[in-house]
């Protein structure tokens, strides 16, 4: 069966590039094809696999936008090798070819209609070479983008995209592990099954039914959008296989080669709806001898209470999420806790274990600690987009920042005046804000009155040492050290103005007690922001986890000591939700 592409590929025309190398023969270069309304190849016609020689080699097309780190570590730990695309004679020649694009899609848009390879791209997939596309990658075969536009796209596939609908009481963006509704041959989705993957976008394009054919999944977030596509042999999944662990690496595989055979045994439970995630958190320092190590606080004091008072050492970082990665953790933060005093540049130890940890662990790792701008004891200024950037290459798919949040929204609260200077401002705007969480780390004041200060005050579940029966939450900064003017609540409220998107919070008071989480604290920022938000601090059993997940709004729940100290594992907290029927991964 002959499929056509509803669409002309007018959009794929660009002003003609030079290509430096020659296409294979096989191809059938654009200008041969010629007319706008070109016919789609049937799917085996021009299908044409790599030879035995060039059967480990992948091609990549990484235009320099952002982290494709994971992607690279994800194909070698398949045991492919990687070809960059330089040139679109690069993509022309390429036997299989993957699109992991990042950032956002209209200066993805800018690079591919500059350097030819946008046209490049359209001939190769016209001519239903293997292409797998991710994300973004995805998203630009459509015709229009509404993110910053409309834009045009490469048209290849009818249709627009658009942003989720916050109003329709879903936090955007959309991060978590997803189920699909697998359609038609999927193919490189055979593995999946019931499987949840791994999301990150505010974006994504809308089924109809011009582009129907082409649809192999959805996902239903407040509405149904597009996962995948299929048509011969042209791929696209909208979310990240290679963060979306073991059932992750089996699409990549199912791509490359698609004779490899079912890994995934069925589930006994079937996966339905966004999960809730379980976060295993390493809060990293050097200790006095100078090594990098994994420690732990009692309301932030990592140092034992011995004589020697020397840091509390719980493991090695690398080695540590390794096993949380094993153990079924839906993402892992590696918190760098004394960055706020130490450059994290110069930090390099810290650098490396994020590399390492991203060489064998396939799901999200965010770092945190010290993004801010810095100058050097040489006097060389650093910007603090060079320092997320340094995290971003180094493996982390998100950055967290604490202290320098703060500033910028006690500026924001003052003076209701949006600079673009912050970090959080200038990181959002590169990466975009699903890469930017903000970490908070609050401490409770109990107050008598509601109007006892100009900041949002609740009324606490526990009364407080004096029976007072209200309170606020201070935000703090380095560390725990300093407190701030500034409540948790107007904070969360002003870091997602400013282009947060995902909260992280600790509350002091709760950290290392093992009596469960703040939930009056959750409970109140969840509610007063439209991004997800991450409960942590204070959890102890199985129990916290569920209570906290039904009595607020947060997305995850982070925990640190019972899984380093092995109290509880990772696997009895999932049993113990799915036994609440809150939906989690498995
Ligand atoms: O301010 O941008 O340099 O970021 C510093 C980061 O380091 C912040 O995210 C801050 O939360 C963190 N941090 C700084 N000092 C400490 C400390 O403990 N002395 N750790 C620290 C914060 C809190 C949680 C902890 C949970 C769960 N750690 O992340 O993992 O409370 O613990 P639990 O399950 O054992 O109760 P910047």
């Amino acid at each position: 069966m002959e499929a056509t592409t509803a669409a002309p590929f007018s959009s794929c025309v660009t002003p003609r590039q030079n290509l430096s190398s020659s296409p294979s023969s096989l191809l059938l270069s654009r200008k041969k094809l010629g007319s706008a309304n070109l016919k789609f190849k049937s799917p085996r016609s021009l299908s044409v696999r790599a030879s035995s020689a060039s059967d480990s080699v992948v091609t990549l097309l990484d235009y320099g936008a952002g982290n494709v780190r994971s992607i690279r570590n994800a194909l070698r730990h398949l045991g492919f090798s990687i070809k960059d695309v330089k040139t679109p004679g690069d993509i022309l020649n390429a036997d299989r070819l993957i699109f992991p694009g990042v950032g956002a899609f209209a200066p993805a848009m800018d690079v591919l209609n500059k350097t030819g390879m946008g046209e490049a791209l359209c001939t190769y997939i016209e001519n239903d070479r293997p292409f797998l596309g991710i994300c973004l990658g995805l998203q630009l075969l459509f015709d229009f983008s509404e993110e910053n536009g409309p834009v045009k796209g490469l048209g290849v596939i009818p249709g627009t995209v658009g942003r989720f609908d916050s109003s329709a009481g879903i936090r955007v963006p959309h991060i978590g592990w997803n189920a699909l509704q697998v359609g038609k041959d999927s193919e490189i989705l055979d593995d999946v099954g019931s499987r949840h993957v791994y999301f990150v976008h505010s974006y994504r394009a809308i089924p109809s039914n011009e582009n129907k054919d082409w649809i192999s999944s959805t996902c239903h977030y407040g509405e149904s959008f597009i996962s995948s596509i299929r048509k011969g042999n042209v791929h696209a999944v909208q979310f990240h296989p290679e963060k979306s662990g073991e059932v992750g690496l089996s699409v990549l595989r199912r791509f490359l080669d698609p004779k490899s055979p079912l890994k995934q045994k069925p589930m006994e439970r079937k996966a339905s709806k966004l999960a809730k995630r379980v976060i295993a958190c390493l809060d990293v320092r050097t200790n006095d001898k100078g090594d990098l190590v994994v420690t732990k606080g009692d309301q932030y004091d990592v140092r034992e209470q011995s004589n020697e008072n020397e840091v509390r050492n719980l493991g090695k970082p690398v080695d540590l999420a390794g096993q949380y990665y094993k153990d079924g953790a839906d993402e892992i933060s590696f918190l760098n806790i004394t960055g706020f005093r130490d450059f994290p540049l110069g930090d390099l130890p810290m650098i490396q274990v994020l590399r390492y940890t991203s060489e064998n662990v396939f799901v999200p790792l965010t770092v945190g600690g010290g993004i801010r701008d810095f100058t050097d004891a040489t006097g060389r200024y650093y910007s603090s987009l060079e320092v997320a950037a340094e995290y971003f290459r180094s493996g982390a798919d998100k950055i967290s920042i604490g202290s320098d949040a703060v500033y910028a929204a006690e500026e924001f609260v003052k003076s209701g005046v949006k600079t673009g200077k912050s970090s959080l401002e200038q990181i959002s705007r590169v990466y975009g804000n699903q890469a930017v969480v903000v970490s908070i780390d609050p401490r409770r004041v109990y107050v008598n009155h509601p109007d006892d200060v100009p900041y949002k005050v609740i009324r606490v579940t526990n009364p407080g040492p004096n029976g007072e029966e209200y309170a606020w939450y201070q935000c703090t900064v380095s560390g725990g050290r300093e407190g701030r003017p500034i409540g948790a609540y107007e904070l969360a409220k002003a870091v997602e103005e400013l282009g947060a998107g995902e909260i992280l919070l600790n509350c002091i008071d709760c950290d290392g007690q093992g009596k469960g989480f703040d939930t009056d604290l959750v409970k109140l920022i969840s509610d007063a922001v439209g991004i997800p938000v991450i409960a942590s601090s204070g959890a102890g059993t199985p129990e916290h986890f569920s209570e906290v997940f039904e009595t607020t709004n947060a997305s995850a729940a982070l925990a640190a000591g019972i899984f380093h100290r092995k109290e509880v594992p990772i696997q009895s907290v999932k049993e113990h939700l799915l036994e609440k029927s809150i939906e989690v991964r498995m």
